[in-house]
C-alpha cells in the first residue's frame, strides 16, 4: 500500500469521516468489509428460516401476521446488506454462490432448530436483542454504505425486539405448560446466544484491525457484556432462569462472569457441522434453482421473444 494514501485514509477515519465506495481504501479494508457485510447479509436470509417455519403455525391470526412481517423484514435486511457489499466490488451472484457452496459463513445461531413456538419467540426477542447491541455500535463505524444500511436495519429490529419481548412475556405468564415451554426453549438457546457475539477477544482473529479502522466499534466481549447487562435482568424479571450456575455480574469490575462457552463446538457449527446447516443450505440452494429461470429471462434480450413478422 502507498504509505501516504494509507496515512490519509487513517487520518480521515480518526476524524470520524465516512469512507464512500469510490474513495481510496486499503485492499485489506475492502476485503474485511466484504467478508463481514456478506456474512451479515447471509445471516439475515438464513436467519429468516427458523422463524419462517412458524408463520403457518403461529398461534392466532395476529401472531401469524406479525411473524410474517418480521420474517419479511429480515429478508429485506439481507437486500440492504447485499447492496452495501456490492459497492465494494463483489457481485450478489458470487456472494450467493459462495453461501450455497459453504464458502461463506453466516451466524452460528441459525443452525439450531426451532421445535416449538417458544423457540421462535426466543429468537425474536433475544437474537434480535443481540443483533441490535452489535449493530447500534457498528452503525457509527467508518464505511458509509454499511452504516446507512445498519441505521435502517436497527429501526426495524427495535420493533422486532418489542414483538419478541411481548411474545415471551405472554408465554411466560400463561399456563404452567406454556411457562415450562418458554423455560425449556430458553435453556436450549442459551449456549448459542452466549456465542452469538463471536469468540472471546483473546481468540478473535479480526477484531484488532477492524477496530483500528472503525468497522467494529465494540469488541466481541464488550458486546456480550453489554447484552448480558441489558437482558439478564429482564429475563430474571419475568421469572425465567438461565442454565448457567456461574452467571453473575461482578459489581466491582462491571463484567459478567459465566461458564466459558464450548468454543470447539462453536467452530464445528460455523464450519458447517451444526444440527441444521445442511437443511438451511438446502433451502437456499432450492430457492436459487427455482428462481434461475427468472434471472435467465431477465438477462435474455427482449428481441428474442418477438416473433419475426411473416
Ligand atoms: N457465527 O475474528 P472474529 C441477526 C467467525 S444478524 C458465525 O471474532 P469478527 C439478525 C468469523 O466470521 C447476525 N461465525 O470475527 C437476525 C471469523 O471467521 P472467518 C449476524 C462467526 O468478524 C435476527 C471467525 O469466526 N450479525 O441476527 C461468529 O471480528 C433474528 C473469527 O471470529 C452480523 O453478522 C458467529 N456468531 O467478529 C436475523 C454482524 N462469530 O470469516 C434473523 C456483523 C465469529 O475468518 C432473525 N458482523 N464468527 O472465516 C460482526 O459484527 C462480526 O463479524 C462478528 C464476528 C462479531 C459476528
Amino acid at each position: 500500500e502507498d504509505p501516504i494514501l494509507l496515512a490519509e485514509f487513517e487520518a480521515r477515519i480518526a476524524r470520524g469521516e465516512k469512507i464512500e465506495p469510490n474513495d481510496w481504501m486499503p485492499a485489506l479494508y475492502r476485503k474485511q468489509l466484504i467478508r463481514m457485510i456478506e456474512q451479515h447479509a447471509h445471516s439475515e436470509i438464513i436467519g429468516s428460516l427458523p422463524e419462517g417455519t412458524w408463520i403457518t403455525r403461529a398461534p392466532g391470526f395476529r401472531r401469524k401476521m406479525a411473524q410474517m412481517a418480521k420474517v419479511q423484514d429480515e429478508v429485506g435486511h439481507a437486500q440492504l446488506l447485499y447492496s452495501a457489499a456490492e459497492t465494494l466490488g463483489k457481485t450478489r451472484e458470487q456472494m450467493l454462490t459462495d453461501l450455497i457452496n459453504g464458502k461463506s459463513k453466516y451466524s452460528n445461531v441459525f443452525n439450531y432448530p426451532t421445535p416449538t413456538w417458544a423457540d421462535s419467540n426466543v429468537i425474536s426477542w433475544l437474537i434480535d436483542a443481540g443483533a441490535i447491541v452489535n449493530q447500534l455500535a457498528n452503525a457509527k463505524g467508518s464505511y458509509g454504505p454499511y452504516c446507512r444500511a445498519l441505521d435502517r436495519i436497527c429501526a426495524e429490529e427495535a420493533f422486532h425486539l418489542k414483538y419478541g419481548h411481548d411474545a415471551v412475556v405472554h408465554m411466560a405468564t400463561g399456563t404452567p405448560i406454556q411457562r415450562q415451554m418458554m423455560q425449556a426453549a430458553l435453556n436450549r438457546w442459551w449456549p448459542a446466544i452466549m456465542t452469538f457475539f463471536g469468540p472471546s477477544d483473546k481468540m478473535s482473529v479480526h477484531t484488532e484491525i477492524l477496530m483500528r479502522w472503525k468497522v467494529k466499534m465494540a469488541s466481541n466481549d464488550e458486546c456480550r457484556n453489554q447484552f448480558l447487562d441489558m437482558y439478564v435482568p429482564k429475563i430474571w424479571e419475568i421469572g425465567l432462569t438461565l442454565p448457567d450456575p456461574n452467571l453473575r455480574k461482578n459489581e466491582e469490575t462491571g463484567q459478567w462472569e459465566f461458564t466459558e462457552p464450548d468454543w470447539e463446538d462453536f467452530k464445528r457449527v460455523i464450519n458447517g457441522d451444526g444440527p441444521c446447516n445442511a437443511e438451511r443450505i438446502a433451502v437456499r440452494r432450492a430457492a436459487e434453482e427455482n428462481g434461475a429461470w427468472v434471472r435467465r429471462a431477465l438477462r435474455t434480450p427482449k428481441t428474442q421473444y418477438v416473433r419475426p413478422l411473416a
